[in-house]
């Protein structure tokens, strides 16, 4: 049928490899090897034989399987969870093809199901009550905490009973603003449980970026907390959470229910400012509620949550995932990719505000009753080896994390790390960028001592789940790909026509046919939904990645291609930090460009032109910044602010940001044709600049 399955025919042909891996260290010592792509690293036969796919052959099997019987598969699958009624015949449709109609994607259309009650009720049933659900761990060591699978389904319906009390209704959005407190979790799932859409704005974002989500989904409630502690500084949330509602306000989205946890251990209710009626603390009224919730039993295609994500344009996308489909994906990836088994302790770094907590911290695990770590703080607080005493502590057996965090953990030297036992450790992870060889490496040989392989998992806000990952017992690794695809997922790499390209290539990475963990829309805009990802390449979905196929067949991801900078994992619009630096009254135009930048992948490098008559200063470079914080995050905040006295321009007047580019790289010998701009002295000017 399809390329993949050819190329994974001819993998299956390859040697068997326990005690391969010592030709990774020979990499490390120095020795040549033809070339990266060659570096293959094998499962231990040990790991093999006890995983859920232990061979290529095994998945080659089950994938065709999933390719050529989707609906067979996957209505398999689907069976292990709890249908209040069945889904109808047809298990899937689709239209991906813009050309013949509307994109439109459903699976399991017509099954009535809740995912509260697959996570909690129905693990509970089949005897995981008294398992750990979450174990919880505050920023200070020492401060920490947990809950059964009947503690949490008690919180849960708690905050349920609450939120429908105040009128919250199958359908309603609620936005959550927490740090990564077990209530995060909680109130996701109460959400879920009643049937209403939870919005998380994830707790580093500022009060402007806070209304601009409260504004377009409109909730009825408001979940935050007063403050946060997060390595050694307090983060005042409600005072972020009140500047964002008063903002709403005069745009005439008037919350009235602002749930507000009392996070003790940073900030005492006393001196938190309070607006009466409003205002409402958790503790003052969730605790009352009765401990059972009955459940809002929901189409497999209702909504489930809306994510916001940015765009190369414009402000924020509501990315909008259904409740079917994504509970059948979270769940199946969660188990296959991590290799997981009941007897796993898994921790995943990644916070609830974005994707891989929705996916990977709260629903995909707890639908396969895991055991979860949630970390409050700051992953090299107080020192860099708070994760591995946080492993060790737990005995956490799957750890999930980001490059940027191998890569800083990595600089601050291996005896923060083997100080700690990690024999717990079976299984790592990687997310949110393409992980570099080097980083690659020290996780697998200094994080793993040489035997946990690595899942370096490629996905998107949009995919809700794994979309090309390694399954740890069936394939070599080699360090910095992603493998291949997850069952059901067909990749296309095409070329800018449009066209697949077959073999050993590179191109654009698109996927052909849907999964039941793809979104089904943008919320209240499904003509960008449309345009944006099935228009540029009619037929197929396009990821806006880049992507190269080694002759192995192995799929190397190589960045955004469109306007997106991934600064350690998080995703930021070039256009969203050009209009918070344009709002500034003293600037007149601004370009933004991704940089490398060697501990958070990429650094967002500004050109900032200013209103004629204003000076270059220290102090003007510091408020560019902090506007950008204020409007956006902390974390959007440039890495380096250059100041132009104009912009390289075609004659058409479009900002070339090919030529920025190699500027801001400092790669001034590849400026390559310049002779299109309107002005072509603007390039040296610029240059002569560069380090001002
Ligand atoms: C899950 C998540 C998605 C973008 C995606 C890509 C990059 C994520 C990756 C990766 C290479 C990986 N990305 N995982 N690149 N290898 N394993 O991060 O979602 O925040 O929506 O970002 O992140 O560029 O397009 P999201």
């Amino acid at each position: 049928t399809s390329d993949h399955l050819r190329h994974v025919e001819s993998m299956s042909t390859l040697p068997s490899g326990a005690g391969r891996i010592s030709r990774l260290n020979a990499v490390i010592l120095g020795d040549s090897l033809a070339s990266e792509e060659d570096d293959l690293v094998f499962p231990s036969q040990a790991f093999s034989d006890q995983a859920h796919v232990p061979s290529p052959q095994k998945y080659l099997e089950m994938y065709t399987r999933s390719i050529q019987d989707p609906a067979g598969f996957w209505s398999e699958i689907a069976s292990q969870f709890y249908w209040k009624e069945r889904w109808s015949q047809q298990v899937y449709s689709e239209n991906l093809d813009i050309r013949k109609g509307n994109v439109r994607i459903e699976w399991f259309k017509g099954g009535v199901t809740n995912i509260c009650y697959n996570c909690l009720d129905r693990n509970i049933d089949s005897g995981s009550g008294d398992r750990v659900a979450i174990y919880w761990e505050g920023n200070e060591p020492g401060s920490d905490g947990m809950l059964t699978y009947n503690q949490l389904l008690a919180r849960v319906c708690q905050l349920a009973n609450y939120l429908k009390d105040v009128g919250v209704q199958k359908g309603d959005a609620v936005v959550i603003y927490l740090p990564m407190l077990m209530e995060l979790p909680i109130a996701m799932l109460a959400c879920a449980r009643i049937g209403a859409v939870h919005s998380v704005v994830f707790a580093g974002f500022s009060a402007e970026s806070l209304a601009q989500r409260i504004m377009d989904c409109k909730p009825k409630v408001v979940i935050s907390c007063n403050a946060v502690r997060r390595g050694s500084k307090v983060i005042y949330l409600k005072e972020i959470v009140d500047a964002a509602l008063a903002e709403s306000a005069k745009n005439g989205i008037i919350i009235d229910v602002c749930l507000t946890y009392e996070n003790e251990s940073a900030m005492k209710r006393e001196t938190t400012k309070w607006q009466k009626g409003r205002d409402i603390w958790w503790q003052d009224v969730v605790p009352k509620y009765p401990t059972t919730c009955a459940v809002e039993w929901v189409d497999a295609e209702d909504a489930l949550f809306l994510l916001y994500t940015s765009g190369s344009t414009g402000k924020p996308k509501g990315v909008l995932h259904t409740t079917g489909g994504y509970m059948v994906y979270t769940a199946t990836t969660f188990k296959y990719a991590f290799d997981y088994k009941p007897s796993d302790v898994y921790w995943c770094t990644a916070d609830c505000g974005w994707i891989t907590g929705h996916s990977y911290v709260t629903y995909g695990p707890l639908l396969n009753a895991a055991t979860v770590v949630v970390y409050e703080g700051a992953p090299n607080y107080p020192n860099p080896g708070r994760c591995w005493e946080i492993v060790d502590k737990y005995k956490v057996s799957i750890f999930y994390t980001a490059p940027t965090l191998v890569r800083s953990l990595m600089r601050d030297g291996d005896e923060f790390v083997t100080r700690y036992s990690r024999k717990s450790l079976r299984v790592l992870g990687s997310v949110g960028e393409p992980i570099n060889p080097s980083a690659w490496r020290w996780f697998f040989n200094i994080v793993g001592d040489s035997r946990c392989p690595i899942s370096d998992t490629w996905w998107q806000t949009e995919t809700g789940g794994f979309m090309i990952t390694p399954l740890p017992g069936a394939w070599p690794q080699k360090p910095g790909s992603a493998t291949f695809p997850f069952f059901g997922v067909q990749p296309v790499i095409v070329d800018e026509k449009g066209a697949e390209i077959e073999g050993e290539c590179s191109g654009y990475l698109c996927v052909k046919s849907s999964w039941p963990g793809a979104f089904r829309t943008l919320y209240g805009d499904h003509e960008r939904y449309e345009t944006t990802y099935f228009s540029a390449f009619p037929g197929y979905y396009f990821s806006g990645d880049g992507c190269s196929r080694d002759k192995d067949g192995y799929y190397w991801l190589t960045g955004r291609v469109d306007d997106v900078i991934n600064v350690s994992g998080h995703r930021i619009g070039t256009a969203e930090v050009e209009s918070a630096l344009v709002s500034h009254p003293q600037c007149a135009e601004a370009a933004v460009v991704g940089v490398e930048h060697e501990v958070k992948g990429q650094g967002i490098y500004a050109f900032v032109t200013l209103v004629e008559g204003v000076p270059y200063s220290e102090e003007l470079r510091r408020s560019l910044i902090m506007t950008v914080r204020n409007q956006i995050g902390a974390f959007a905040a440039p890495d380096k602010i250059h100041w132009a006295p104009a912009l390289p321009k075609t004659r058409s007047g479009k900002i070339m940001r090919r030529i920025l580019r190699k500027i801001a790289s400092r790669q001034l010998d590849e400026l390559g044709d310049i002779s299109t701009l309107a002005e072509p002295g603007v390039v040296d000017q610029l240059i002569s600049l560069a380090d001002c």
